[in-house]
């Protein structure tokens, strides 16, 4: 299998976010894209190569032109006004209050965000858009006919909706992969998502169509972040009504209970009779992972590779989050190898 990969995911790397009332070090740090590389090569996945250049285009088929705007100057404006120091969110509007974009950065950030633990730094624009070309790279080689691909992105996508940014994410590579999808030529998409958390912004960017299926494994909104969105009644709306699957879990979930979600949301999946296949691939439902509460062991990973692997599609693999650093690499590249040995 091809990874594509960026070393301009390094000028992503934040100083801070805020968690548990404390301002720590950023748990979405470079090393964590490092660890990966480093273990796709130690076991010979197949080439790395770096990614093409799509522009714009493509980021816009599922962001509005104003967010992406918003998202190449703000770190300007930011440092304009508050000094070369990691620009945070403070303020975000409450029911009741008015979406009227501020004229200022600090009411512009929290006008295009949901949380403060999401650092626009000098280098993110050009992180994040070489993150988007990552997956669209992968997506592009993959409409050419490879089976799969391994989209190695950083920053990760799958919070960030069609303007708003949050959870790490800016860009949501996946869904801009899956867009591209149906841009290339596929009449029907599927995202499934397994990071630990809900997949929120690919959920609200397809949520009405019927073209494109979501269906998200994840911690239980009742109990995890980001709170708001990934209920199980959560099924779509008007031409997307039936095209959305949530399987929120409760903290604690070890494999046994994971892979009958999981073996529904693939069956699901494999109704919806989809041309390509984006896979959101996050490995913080580890046992280990230090901000997640699921149980899962390395070896489950392979597991999962295999099940995605019986659909028998083309597929495109999109890196999303994983915080044991250390053990990153293993778990992500085992679901990778479990699909090709299957
Ligand atoms: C826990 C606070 C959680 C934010 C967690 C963001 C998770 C990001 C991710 C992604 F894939 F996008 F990277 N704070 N007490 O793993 O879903
Ligand atoms: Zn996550």
């Amino acid at each position: 299998m091809i990874t594509i990969f960026s070393e301009d995911h390094r000028l992503q790397d934040g100083k801070a976010e805020l968690i548990d009332g404390k301002l720590v070090p950023c748990f979405e740090m470079p090393k964590r894209a490092e660890i990966v590389r480093a273990r796709v090569a130690e076991v010979g996945l197949g080439d790395i190569e770096g990614p093409l250049h799509f522009g714009r285009e493509p980021l816009l088929r599922v962001h509005k032109p104003e967010f992406v705007s918003f998202l190449e100057t703000a770190w300007d404006e930011w440092k304009r006004e508050h000094g070369d120091y990691d620009a945070l969110p403070l303020n975000w509007l409450a029911p009741g209050m008015r979406r009227k974009l501020p004229e200022r950065i600090d009411g512009k950030m929290g006008y295009f965000s949901f949380d403060a633990g999401t650092p626009i730094t000098a280098g993110t624009w050009r992180a994040i858009t070489a993150s988007a070309n990552v997956a669209l790279t992968g997506q592009a080689r993959v409409a050419k006919g490879e089976r799969a691909v391994f989209a190695l992105c950083r920053p990760p996508g799958h919070h960030a909706g069609s303007d708003f940014y949050g959870g790490y994410c800016f860009f949501n590579n996946a869904a801009i992969a899956a867009q591209a999808f149906r841009d290339s030529g596929a009449k029907k998409v599927a995202v499934l998502d397994v990071d630990y958390h809900h997949g929120n912004g690919t959920q609200e960017i397809f949520y009405s169509r019927g073209d494109v299926f979501f269906a998200s494994l994840h911690g239980h909104p009742a109990q995890e972040y980001p709170y708001f969105l990934g209920y199980e009644d959560e099924t779509g709306e008007g031409a997307g009504e039936g095209c959305n699957a949530n399987y929120p879990l409760r903290w604690g979930t070890g494999w046994d209970d994971y892979e009958t979600a999981l073996d529904d949301a693939i069956a699901k999946t494999r109704r919806f009779k989809p041309d390509a296949l984006v896979i959101s691939l996050g490995v913080d439902t580890f046992r280990q992972d230090p901000i997640s509460k699921f149980k899962l062991d390395s070896p489950d990973y392979l597991q999962i590779g295999r099940k995605i692997a019986a659909l028998k599609l083309p597929t495109l693999f999109v890196m999303e989050g994983g915080y044991a650093v250390e053990e990153i690499g293993i778990n992500a590249v085992n679901v990778l190898t479990g699909f090709e040995e299957a």
